[in-house]
């Protein structure tokens, strides 16, 4: 193997590099057919093997060796290795999981011998081999499961094992660097990124790590709904050499959010955009002279250092860099910022010196009855109320703390911070994982996509278990809380704290290596007014031991529970929070920048009178032995409540409000709203046709203009699925004796694509009318379609899909259906789907209707049409004369699919 002397890191400050285009779009041009994907190694092997595309690293080798060294010829300095599904995860969907470590090894090899021998050729111009891992199919932050919020796919551990195994072999053989790709989940990212650092250190060689995000829509969001900002706060702790963006829009598309990554991620920026955005058909039809004038700006205008090409490009589009790539400015990378940024789906700065940061106090079952009721009762969705109420009054962070004895806490803690995940009005804030327990703070760490805070650690069992779990934290990329306690206890007067956080300060920063900004200091905020003399001074020496640290431990963040100050008082709401109010201004005055506070909190320090101050004052900074005498005699004050703006909503009509409540993803009146709704409708489907749908079409348009994120979405559709629940009864009760069955359908969402909201509402809206429905689920493949369709009977077939390559898979289905004599209809539906696609494309490898259905709401009316004997030959005839129109208008549907006779040929085993 040849070692080229320069490596990535020296070459890309001199130029901005060139990335080769898709692997994809190429090797559909070879048009491949199974037996080539099986070759003789997978020969007798169970199931389809075509679409595998990494496979054929091993049984096509030639293949993609010649796509390698037509990307090099166009003139790509750096060539990715065809292993972006290579993993256990991805490559158990077609029962070839075990020969990962061989793909890999081939696959690195390949890409190695081109590398090296254009290397060679020129050795002032070296070719570079970096090592392409995907996100996989699976999310470690979105549930699969609409009805089970807090359900994963995969562990946090499971992935990064599985990454873990093919990152050993891309280092092993040899590859410059690891470009982790697509990433449309930062825990997954994060899991990608852990499992590189570990085998670099395993293997001994330390290679550039390059990760790459795709954005989900014009938002600017990751698919599972963090902003930019949060996305690079969450993966701040790992040494990354790029970042970038890749996959989900054309290059002029994309330029607003590199310019805005180039702004913040201080690494080099790399940009690998799509042959621009695909048609109604999937396909990407920008020529390599259309893609360079859009790619001009970003290689032009000083933005990048590595530009390349995700789908629908080919080495036409890249040899067309070449023309300008000498003219090219490379990014000079910014610096990073000198302060913590922690994140949930949204950043937060945190800079000591300015704004005090809230962070709720209530999801603590040690800290509130109600909510340990509700954990103990299992009664999640009011748990999670608690949560979204205190973001909605102002906590920036939530701190979550499961410790009760009775609790199975690290169960608990995992299955609450999955559900935080799903509700984008809760995760948009970072979490404090709050727990005495080790076990507990890691199983949390490893749900949580964002940059969060770990309370807490502590000298309390020595250097060496400190040490430890700061190492640890460091490594899951979190900051930490640092409790002023060590051997000897917890500090509580003035000198104790500041030598404890002294010699913490000090092992962190020096020994550890930790960055200063991710430690959090809490010198202890202890009750004060408990009539022991000692404790009169806990709140001066805490105020005092904030200001040192301020002065004196550079860069760290001061923080306590404000709360505990004033357990005394328990029962005598006003003077607790008029206690907090002036401890606050005089703690932060001093330097401390975050509480754990109460974050309903309504007394303000300016709304006190002067008497009130001076004796809180005094009681405070323990100027006299009589204080608390007098702070007893301020009760009897009532706290003002207020009734906020939040509820405005509430007095909206009973339409209105279950619109509001559908678009907003609110649970809380549904079933009060729903009950209303049953007086005024005779009809109770008629509530989910008109006031529900009407709000899943107002969002279906927001999630269209980028307005909303997906995890948004699936909340309300969560909503939805829980008010037809309410109204199944009802539903039932009208139909009573007339409930005959208006036909049995079958739905699926198409193998290769997970997304099933559509589906879902469809199912719900279908079952509403009367029709049987059989859901067989996301990721479903043609033939459990099809042998589903046969063995129940089914009257029609309802076909799903939110993504591109869904649609070449929905061809697959209907040829399938077809050779398997099927003549029932077909619906087709989904976000890429369209009435060109299904009559150009889909409707010819197939005998029977296919309809293409543009909305949830028009299933009921089609499928009524299409099942009814009188009406059902006049529509089709309508449907076809309309497709064929679509049909004469473009020649061309012959590219990559089958035609109707092969279909028929193409019987496999089980229709016989
Ligand atoms: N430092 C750090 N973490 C902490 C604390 C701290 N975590 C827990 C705690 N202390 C901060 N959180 C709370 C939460 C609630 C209350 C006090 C501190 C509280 N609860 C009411 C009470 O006990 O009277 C509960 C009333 C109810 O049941 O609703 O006061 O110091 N790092």
């Amino acid at each position: 193997m040849i070692m080229t002397e320069k490596s990535l890191q020296s070459e890309i400050k001199k130029r901005v590099l060139v990335l080769d285009g898709a692997m994809g779009t190429m090797i559909q041009r070879y048009n491949l057919r199974e037996e080539d994907f099986r070759g003789e190694m997978f020969a007798s092997h169970p199931g389809l093997l075509k679409g595998n595309n990494d496979l054929l690293c091993l049984t096509r080798p030639d293949v993609i060796s010649a796509i390698h060294r037509k990307y090099l010829e166009a003139g790509a300095d750096i060539i990715e290795t065809n292993t972006f599904s290579s993993t256990r995860v991805s490559m158990a969907d077609y029962g070839v999981e075990d020969y990962v470590p061989q793909m890999n090894r081939a696959a690195v090899r390949i890409a190695r011998t081109l590398a090296d021998e254009y290397t060679a050729a020129n050795l002032s111009r070296p070719r570079f081999v970096v090592g392409s891992v995907g996100p996989t199919n699976k999310s470690c932050s979105i549930s699969p499961d609409i009805e089970n919020p807090a359900l994963r796919s995969i562990t946090f551990d499971e992935l990064s094992e599985a990454y873990y195994e093919q990152m050993v072999i891309l280092i092993e053989e040899g590859v410059d660097g690891i470009l982790i790709e697509t990433i449309f989940d930062t825990l997954n990212a994060k899991a990608a990124a852990f499992a590189a650092e570990r085998a670099m250190k395993d293997v001994g060689r330390k290679v550039p790590l390059m990760l790459s995000v795709t954005i989900a829509n014009s938002g600017g969001r990751t698919l599972s709904g963090q902003t930019l900002e949060a996305f690079c706060a969450s993966v701040s702790n790992f040494d990354i050499f790029s970042v970038g963006l890749n996959c989900s829009f054309g290059a002029a598309q994309m330029k607003p959010f590199i310019r805005r990554l180039a702004s913040i991620a201080p690494y080099y920026i790399s940009a690998y955009p799509n042959a621009g955005l695909p048609d109604e058909m999937g396909r990407y039809l920008q020529t390599p002279e259309m893609m360079l004038e859009e790619v001009k700006d970003l290689i032009l205008g000083g933005m990048v250092n590595i530009i390349g090409g995700c789908c629908g490009t080919t080495d036409e589009h890249i040899r067309k860099y070449s023309e300008i790539i000498d003219q090219a400015r490379p990014h000079v990378p910014v610096a990073a910022p000198g302060h913590l940024v922690l994140s949930g789906l949204d950043s937060i700065d945190i800079v000591p010196e300015n704004n005090f940061i809230n962070i709720g106090e209530r999801c603590n079952v040690a800290g509130s009855r109600k909510f340990l009721r509700l954990i103990r009762e299992k009664n999640y969705d009011e748990a999670l109320s608690i949560a979204r109420e205190q973001v909605e009054s102002g906590a920036q962070i939530l701190d979550v703390n499961m410790d009760d004895g009775m609790l199975e806490v690290r169960d608990e803690m995992v299955n609450f911070l999955n559900l935080v995940a799903s509700d984008p009005d809760i995760s948009r804030v970072p979490v404090m994982i709050d727990s005495s327990r080790w076990d507990v703070i890691e199983a949390g760490l490893k749900c949580l996509q964002g940059k969060s805070v770990v309370n807490s650690i502590s000298l309390k069992e020595g250097e060496d278990e400190f040490v430890r779990k700061a190492r640890f934290i460091m490594d899951y990329g979190a900051s930490v809380v640092v409790m002023a306690f060590d051997e000897k206890g917890q500090a509580d007067t003035f000198e104790r704290k500041i030598e404890v956080c002294r010699r913490a300060y000090d092992i962190l920063v020096n020994r550890v290596g930790m960055k200063p900004y991710n430690i959090i200091f809490d010198p202890n905020i202890l009750a004060i007014g408990t009539g022991i003399r000692e404790h009169d001074s806990y709140a001066l020496d805490f105020i005092r031991a904030a200001e040192w640290i301020h002065n004196n431990l550079p860069g760290a963040s001061i923080s306590g529970g404000v709360s505990n100050l004033s357990f005394s008082f328990r029962g005598n709401n006003f003077i607790r929070e008029a206690l907090h109010a002036v401890f606050l201004h005089h703690a932060i005055m001093a330097g401390m920048n975050m509480g754990i506070v109460n974050p309903y909190s309504s007394v303000r320090y300016t709304d006190l009178s002067e008497r009130e101050l001076s004796v809180l004052e005094d009681f405070i900074f323990n100027r006299r032995s009589d204080a608390l005498a007098d702070v007893m005699a301020l009760a009897g004050h009532e706290v003002n409540a207020g009734n906020d703006s939040r509820n405005a909503w509430r007095q909206l009509s009973v339409d209105e409000r279950l619109s509001y409540s559908l678009q907003n993803g609110i649970t809380d009146h549904i079933e009060e709203d729903i009950k209303e709704a049953l007086a005024l409708y005779p009809d109770p489907v008629q509530i989910i046709e008109k006031p529900l749908m009407n709000g899943m079409n107002i969002v279906g348009d927001l999630f269209a203009k980028g307005k909303m994120f997906l995890p948004q979405v699936v909340k309300t559709a969560r909503t939805m699925k829980k008010a037809v629940n309410i109204l199944q009864p009802y539903i039932e009760q009208n139909r009573t004796s007339s409930a005959t069955s208006s036909g049995k359908v079958l739905l699926a969402t198409v193998k290769g694509d997970v997304h099933d909201i559509g589906k879902n509402i469809v199912s719900v809206v279908m079952a509403c009318n009367s029709f049987e429905i059989i859901d067989l689920g996301v990721m479903v493949p043609a033939e459990d379609i099809v042998r589903a369709a046969i063995d129940n009977k089914v009257d029609a077939v309802g076909l799903s899909g939110l993504i591109t390559p869904s649609l070449d898979e929905m061809i697959n289905v209907v040829s399938l259906m077809e050779a398997a004599g099927l003549r029932i209809p077909v619906l087709i539906g989904g976000a890429t789907t369209s009435m060109r696609h299904t009559a150009i494309k889909i409707a010819p490898h197939y005998s029977g209707p296919v309809v293409y259905v543009r909305d949830a709401s028009q299933n009921v009316p089609v499928l009524k049409k299409l099942l009814d004997k009188s009406l059902s030959e006049h529509f089709i005839r309508e449907i076809n004369d309309e497709y064929l129109k679509l049909r004469t208008n473009l020649a061309d549907n012959s590219e990559g699919v089958l035609s109707l006779q092969e279909a028929r040929k193409r019987k496999p085993d089980f229709f016989s």
